[in-house]
């Protein structure tokens, strides 16, 4: 109870616009702009964390401009790789040194097992700022073995300005996937938090200040999506967008940046995942897999197994241990011990899931356990489990973002291909099979951006991520975000005398 009242007077006196201090110091920018607050809620209760400075259309202009000088004129871009590589070490390690406070803060704004987001995500996301680094010395182009006596090579510049806007669900880790590549390649960058989870953003933004980050290199804009998100989607002086959130804002964002400056852009937006359990597979780990794909964060994952596709011959039985599953799970106060799902993020999720379940009962799925509001208090929804899914059900087509398994039944593998394959989204799928033929060819023909064999939710700082058809556009993580964050340059020279 200490250590939180005492972050909770730190997070309120956490700058609403946060640049490193400096000649391109935000905190006297923001003076002249906004000043409006909005309020960061705890959706344990509902009740008010902080009121945070709302930055508008104004704040982006200034922070995008100081991002801007803070590339053009340096030092950022004049330091070496290695110097740069050092400084997001060093934030590295200081988010390392703070993985307590930073959980809680992530817990307190979002509503995540604590347990969960001290000791499996902040590590992971400790572990993508060291991988981040690590690639900043490390990106050179090529030399190209062109026709003609010319001397050919590329190289890979810093793109400039990055826009990103991130969501709610998993508020660190979005901003490490995003800031991560964004400075090792050298950008500098404007982030836009989201509207209900702005405060671990705000003191990763300290730590990179403490860490020597440079003035105007890293700012932070908490505010709403219509007003700073657009604003900084539509920005003429942002080189590149970067956006995680829904697909209806994706398509917003992307009509933005094409009215605007045709600035790259890179979206990772919804799923509906599906989850392949084959009658060979191990059922006593691809019901608790299963289970994980579904309910982890409370449902409010875009990856989330939301299409748990069982075949017949082990569907009663699947059902029957799936069932029993849920009906143990831990519900609680994400701060306790032992708590394996806490609150929704807020009354409008809480509302949309609850929907979703009215939606399974009208179109006669059997919900065999869950379905309603546990407790009175705050947000939290009792784990719901439908069986007897069909796929033209609401259920089975669209994003529920919330603690709803649904388990379809499939007779072979053909069949259940091409269910899998109806629907708009494309980020991931889970195949569960002892048989490596089936694996093999389940892999190859789902069309999805990641697929998980006999595991789920494995995240590595160096496995790429990202989505086919209406799940986004590009890969963030591993290797391929860099290109997300470099232009390349081919320079072409002539050689005086033909080099053969
Ligand atoms: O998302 P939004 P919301 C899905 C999930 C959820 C639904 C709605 O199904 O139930 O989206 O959630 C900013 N211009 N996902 O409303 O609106 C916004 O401020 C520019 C999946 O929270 O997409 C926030 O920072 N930006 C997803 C971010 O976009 C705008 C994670 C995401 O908000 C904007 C979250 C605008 N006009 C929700 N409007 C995933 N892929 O993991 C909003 N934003």
């Amino acid at each position: 109870a200490r250590r939180l009242s005492s972050l909770l007077s730190r997070s309120l006196s956490l700058p609403p616009v946060y640049a490193s201090l400096g000649d391109h110091s935000l905190l006297e920018a923001r003076q002249l702009v906004s000043e409006k607050t909005f309020p960061t809620l705890d959706p344990r209760t509902g009740e008010v964390i902080a009121h945070v400075a709302e930055g508008d259309a104004e704040d982006i202009n200034c922070a995008v401009s100081a991002a801007r000088k803070a590339f053009d004129e340096g030092p950022w871009l004049k330091m070496t790789a290695y110097e740069r590589s050092r400084i997001i070490l060093r934030f590295a390690d200081l988010l390392e040194k703070h993985i307590d406070e930073i959980a809680a803060l992530e817990t307190w704004d979002n509503g995540k097992p604590y347990e969960q987001a001290a000791k499996i995500k902040l590590p992971i996301i400790v572990r993508i700022f060291h991988y981040y680094a690590g690639w900043a010395d490390k990106l050179h182009g090529l030399t190209v073995p062109a026709d003609g006596p010319y001397h050919v090579q590329t190289l890979h510049e810093p793109i400039g300005v990055a826009g990103q806007i991130i969501p709610w669900n998993f508020p660190l880790a979005m901003f490490a996937w995003k800031v991560g590549p964004a400075l090792a390649c050298g950008n500098t960058v404007v982030l836009k938090s989201a509207e209900q989870t702005p405060l671990t953003a705000l003191y990763a933004a300290k730590l990179f200040h403490e860490a020597g980050l440079p003035p105007g290199v890293l700012n932070i804009v908490s505010g709403y999506g219509p007003t700073a998100g657009a604003a900084l989607a539509s920005h003429m002086d942002v080189d590149k967008l970067a956006f995680t959130g829904s697909t209806d804002t994706g398509k917003i964002v992307l009509e933005l940046v094409a009215r605007s400056n045709l600035k790259p852009v890179t979206l990772e937006l919804g799923g509906k995942s599906p989850f392949i359990v084959c009658e060979d597979a191990d059922i006593g780990t691809a019901v608790e897999l299963a289970h994980f794909a579904l309910f982890f964060n409370q449902g409010q994952c875009c990856c989330a197994g939301s299409r748990t596709y069982v075949q017949e011959r082990v569907y009663n039985g699947f059902i029957e241990k799936a069932k029993a599953r849920a009906m143990k799970r831990i519900v609680g106060d994400p701060f306790k011990k032992g708590v394996e799902q806490g609150p929704q993020i807020d009354s409008e999720q809480f509302e949309k899931v609850l929907s979703y379940v009215r939606s399974g009962i009208e179109s006669n799925a059997t919900l065999e356990c869950g379905g309603g509001q546990l407790g009175s208090k705050g947000f939290f929804i009792q784990p719901s489990f439908f069986s007897n899914v069909q796929d033209d059900m609401l259920i089975a087509k669209d994003e529920i973002f919330g603690p709803v398994q649904s388990i379809l039944k499939f007779k072979d593998i053909d069949e259940v291909i091409k269910r899998a394959n109806t629907t708009r989204y494309g980020l991931a799928a889970g195949v569960f099979t002892s048989n490596l033929d089936t694996a093999n060819t389940l892999t190859r023909a789902l069309k999805a951006g990641t697929v998980w064999v006999n595991c789920f939710d494995v995240f590595d700082a160096a496995i790429p991520f990202g989505g086919y058809k209406m799940s986004g556009i590009g890969r963030e993580k591993g290797i391929y975000s860099l290109h997300n964050y470099l232009q390349v340059k081919a320079v072409v020279t002539p050689l005086k005398e033909p080099a053969w």
